[in-house]
Order: C-alpha cells, then sequence, then structure tokens
C-alpha cells in the first residue's frame, strides 16, 4: 500500500493547500496530512483548530487522513510507516527552502524521500500568510480559503458574510 505525507503548518489550510492534497490523494493509497505543533512559530490557529479545519475540508477525500505532530517530521514520517513527503512548490524562492529541507531530511533519513507538486496557476499567489494578513484588514478571503473553514475565519476576524 503506498502511503505519503503531506505536512506543514496549514495556519488556515487555503486553497493552495487543498489543491495540493486532492492532486496527492489521487497518486497514493492513502495521504496523511499531518500538522505540525510548532510551538516556535506561534499560530494564528491552534493545533486543534487547524486539525479541525482540516478534517471538515478533507471529510469528503476518504483516503485522506489527518494528525497532528510534534518533534522531526522523519520522526513522524517513520511512526506510520510513510516514505514519501509531499510538498508544493509556487515559485522559485520556495525552491530554495524546499531543496534545503528535502536534502536535510534525506541526509538523517535516506529511506524517506520528497516528491514536489508545481502549484496550479491559479493558487500560485496564494499563501496562509496572505490570507491573514488580508483577513486582519477586514477583506473578504473567501476566495482564498475552502468554504468549510469560511466561519472559523470569520468569527475569527471581523470579515462580513456575503
Ligand atoms: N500552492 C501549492 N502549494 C502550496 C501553496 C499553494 N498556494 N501554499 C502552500 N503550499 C505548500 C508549501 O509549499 C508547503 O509544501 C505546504 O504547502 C505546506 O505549507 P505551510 O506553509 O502550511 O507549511 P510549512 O512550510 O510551514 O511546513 C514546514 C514543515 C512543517 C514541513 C517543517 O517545519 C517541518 O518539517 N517541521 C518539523 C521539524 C523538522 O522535521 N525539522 C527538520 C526540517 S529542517
Amino acid at each position: 500500500m503506498s502511503r505519503a505525507i503531506y505536512p506543514g503548518s496549514f495556519d488556515p489550510v487555503t486553497l493552495g493547500h487543498l489543491d495540493i492534497i486532492k492532486r496527492s490523494a489521487e497518486m497514493f493509497d492513502e495521504l496523511i496530512v499531518g500538522v505540525l505543533n510548532n510551538t516556535a512559530k506561534s499560530p494564528l490557529f491552534s493545533l486543534e483548530e487547524r486539525v479541525n479545519m482540516l478534517k471538515n475540508v478533507v471529510s469528503d477525500i476518504p483516503n485522506v487522513k489527518v494528525m497532528g505532530f510534534g518533534g522531526l517530521l522523519v520522526d513522524f514520517a517513520r511512526q506510520n510507516d510513510v516514505k514519501v513527503i509531499v510538498r508544493g512548490l509556487r515559485a522559485v524562492s520556495d525552491f530554495e527552502y524546499e531543496l534545503q529541507i528535502a536534502q536535510s531530511n534525506r541526509k538523517v533519513a535516506p529511506d524517506i524521500d520528497t516528491v514536489f507538486l508545481a502549484t496550479s496557476i491559479e493558487y500560485s499567489y496564494l499563501s496562509s500568510s496572505v490570507v491573514k494578513e488580508y483577513a486582519s484588514f477586514g477583506v473578504d478571503v473567501h476566495d482564498f480559503i475552502p468554504e468549510e473553514i469560511r466561519d472559523t475565519l470569520r468569527d475569527r476576524y471581523s470579515i462580513d458574510r456575503d
């Protein structure tokens, strides 16, 4: 059975993330979306909130599982018997960072590889930071995020409903 992990902060999940999740879920028998419990990064949404948002968003994709994790990504992968990490690439600026992580991970865990999916063009500008920045100024970010998490974003910021 082929299994992969798509790790990230997902603070919050965007349509760009969802696109990578859907495409990866077609490629592997099982996809684990790994949500980092990163205390150093002080995310806007708690781990529980990020996991719950993702669970809502992927509830109709049967081979996708959402799990929080702390510590090293390669340890999380090994604990779940996963040998493939999926990452998304938006631009050359992503590539430098992603290459460094992929090569570091491979150095400490040679049995685990990273595969990259190029972003769909319509989401190439999109990031969690863009969503948070606009939302904090009350801009409607509905076009950037999955429908299922609109209420959560609206409750956190003062965004009017459509
Ligand atoms: N289109 C396509 N892909 C996208 C888009 C988009 N619009 N937006 C984001 N993505 C991709 C990103 O490129 C990334 O691949 C993924 O989606 C998740 O993005 P983020 O921003 O939510 O997640 P990151 O980059 O903060 O995740 C970092 C990790 C959690 C993977 C990393 O910090 C980690 O592995 N931490 C655990 C500790 C560890 O093992 N450290 C050693 C490595 S140095």
